[in-house]
């Protein structure tokens, strides 16, 4: 079905074409966002492909975690995630589906985006994690308002708004959330017709909001929020925590400024943050908890890392991480392949028992990375799988970062080991990369690239309940980038996220270079546009 032809009639059915209506400025309307998030996504897309699924109760598995199960299962009580043993055990009927291989997820996904990407009032999509999307349709939203619509145009609302809430078509900013409500059910249907999977959506004025929104309707709903009602969605959240783009241990880090409710966070100060946080992360906090969100839906383009990590019982010799990370690099290089492009840097990430157990921490990850020479991975341009003279020189450098993490004259018990590789160049022929790769002057394949994003291949079950912007954030906070003891280069510039040895090893012309052909490496936060203000003042402004 395209959207060529929209059948607007039931948004605006009735014309008034000798109004003396003036339409109203489109600064002083509210930007609409829409977030959409498949159902059940795994257990859909395993149903796509086994229809007899769809009349049985039944979730995926990955090791020993049920990482999501449809809704007929729920509807029976059973829950989203659990322990296979768990599950099993308390519905004997529950069918379960591998789900480890990630392939088939990712294809729909990327199909997903792609489709919404295509309708013509999606101004930007933003993919988030496997199954969600932000849309923009603001700009096509303001300038139907703005168009030849009466305001006594009798406009619909699709779908619920939140608590049942009464909405008046009189108002501007009601009319541009009830169009929003009429483009999220028509990208909705879009999906569930040319896919065959059914999602869910939220409309409001920003993304936090739309986010937060979208799951008070869920399965195959969707809810639009009115601006008044931002404070009574936000009283439904227990805490921080349940805001999204506030992970884990920025919730820990507010526990010990006493900051423990949403409440505390939507009455604080910037100066109360001051402690923990910068002044932009102060502001940003305060202000999501306020339900101000300006930033902006991002059209996605490709992945800046593309990774996988596994889980597993106990690691503890040398050999059996070298024997994981030989697996996970084989995995990864069909990831890179399918990608199309050659990165310049890889990444190990380890989580070790002990290390937590000593540092009093429960959720420690550690990485390590460094730059790689294009030669290594040049082959996965045209193959998925690594020459083995090129895997076991990768191999290598992976146990060599492992290395800098674990101390094998020490006891330790990796539960987690990662490889992700980034720093994709868009430039293709320059003397850096003669420099890093002899015959590598091409970087982009020729076949149209795809997309894929850093997933873990299993997840830890206590990231089970969270989006993957919320995982990469804790990720993020765990990382312990290299530091640099004594610079052997006479730069004092020196790049903290590479390896020192690798950057030694660098003739001075090519580091100056790279200095400068390289972006900052601490961007400051984006200053946002919003002062700070109190929350009833804010929502005083719209009801
Ligand atoms: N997922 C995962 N690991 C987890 C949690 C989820 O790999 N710990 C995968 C399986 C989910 C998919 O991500 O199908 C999307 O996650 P959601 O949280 O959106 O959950 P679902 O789409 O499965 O269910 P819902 O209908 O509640 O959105
Ligand atoms: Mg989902
Ligand atoms: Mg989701």
């Amino acid at each position: 079905m395209s959207d060529e032809d929209p059948d607007w009639g039931s948004a605006f059915p009735e014309e008034f074409p000798h109004s003396k209506y003036t339409a109203p400025d489109p600064a002083s309307l509210p930007r609409i966002i829409i977030h959409i998030d498949l159902d059940c996504f795994y257990a859909q897309v395993e149903m796509v492909r086994n229809p007899d699924l769809r009349s049985k109760p039944m979730g995926v598995q990955q090791k020993q975690i049920v990482i999501t199960t449809n809704y007929l299962a729920r509807a029976r009580g059973i829950p989203k995630t659990g322990s296979v043993q768990a599950l099993s055990q308390a519905y004997p009927d529950l069918i379960l589906v591998n789900g480890e291989d990630l392939h088939e997820y990712r294809r729909f996904s990327q199909r997903i985006f792609e489709l919404v990407s295509s309708l013509s009032f999606a101004h930007a999509v933003e993919r988030l994690g496997m199954d969600e999307n932000f849309v923009d349709v603001t700009p096509w939203v303001h300038a139907q308002i703005q168009g030849s619509k009466d305001p006594d145009t009798k406009c619909v609302v699709q779908g619920h708004v939140f608590q049942e809430g009464k909405w008046d078509e009189l108002d501007p900013w009601h009319r541009c959330l009830a169009l929003g409500s009429v483009l999220a059910d028509r990208i909705r249907t879009q999906i569930r017709q040319e896919l065959g999977l059914t999602s869910s959506a939220g409309i409001a004025m920003n993304k936090t909001l739309a986010k937060l929104v979208g799951g008070c309707h869920k399965p195959d709903d969707q809810t639009m929020l009115l601006p008044s009602q931002t404070l009574s969605l936000l009283q439904t959240l227990k805490s921080p925590r349940a805001i999204p783009g506030i992970g884990s241990a920025t919730n820990a880090n507010l526990i010990e400024l006493g900051i423990e409710t949403l409440t505390d966070l939507q009455e604080a100060k910037i100066s109360d943050l001051a402690e923990m946080f910068d002044r932009d992360m102060a502001e940003r906090l305060i202000q999501l908890s306020q339900g101000i969100d300006p930033s902006p839906v991002k059209t996605s383009g490709k992945p800046q890392s593309i990774g996988l990590e596994d889980r597993f019982k106990v690691i503890s010799t040398r050999d059996e991480s070298k024997a994981k990370l030989k697996w996970l690099l084989g995995r990864l290089a069909q990831l890179i392949y399918e990608d199309g492009r050659i990165p310049r840097v890889i990444r190990v990430t380890a989580r070790d028992k002990i290390k937590e157990r000593a540092k009093g921490r429960r959720w420690l990850k550690e990485s390590r990375q460094t730059q790689i020479s294009r030669h290594l991975m040049n082959r996965l341009k045209s193959s998925p799988d690594l020459p083995p003279h090129e895997e076991s020189q990768l191999v290598d450098i992976c146990l060599s970062l492992l290395d800098k993490m674990v101390n094998e004259s020490n006891p330790y018990q990796l539960t987690l080991l990662g490889i992700s590789v980034s720093d994709f160049p868009a430039e293709t022929s320059n003397s850096i990369q003669n420099y890093f790769g002899a015959g590598a002057a091409k970087i982009e394949s020729s076949r149209p690239p795809k997309r894929s994003h850093e997933t873990p291949a299993i997840n830890e079950e206590v990231l089970s309940q969270l989006p993957p912007d919320i995982r990469a954030e804790i990720y993020q906070s765990n990382v312990k980038k290299v530091k640099l003891s004594s610079p052997a280069t006479p730069l004092t510039d020196f790049p903290h996220d590479w390896d020192p040895e690798v950057w030694a090893s660098l003739p001075l012309d090519i580091r100056s270079e790279l200095l400068a052909s390289r972006p900052t490496h601490h961007p400051k936060a984006q200053p946002t546009n919003q002062k700070t203000k109190s929350i009833t003042s804010y929502f005083q402004k719209k009801n």
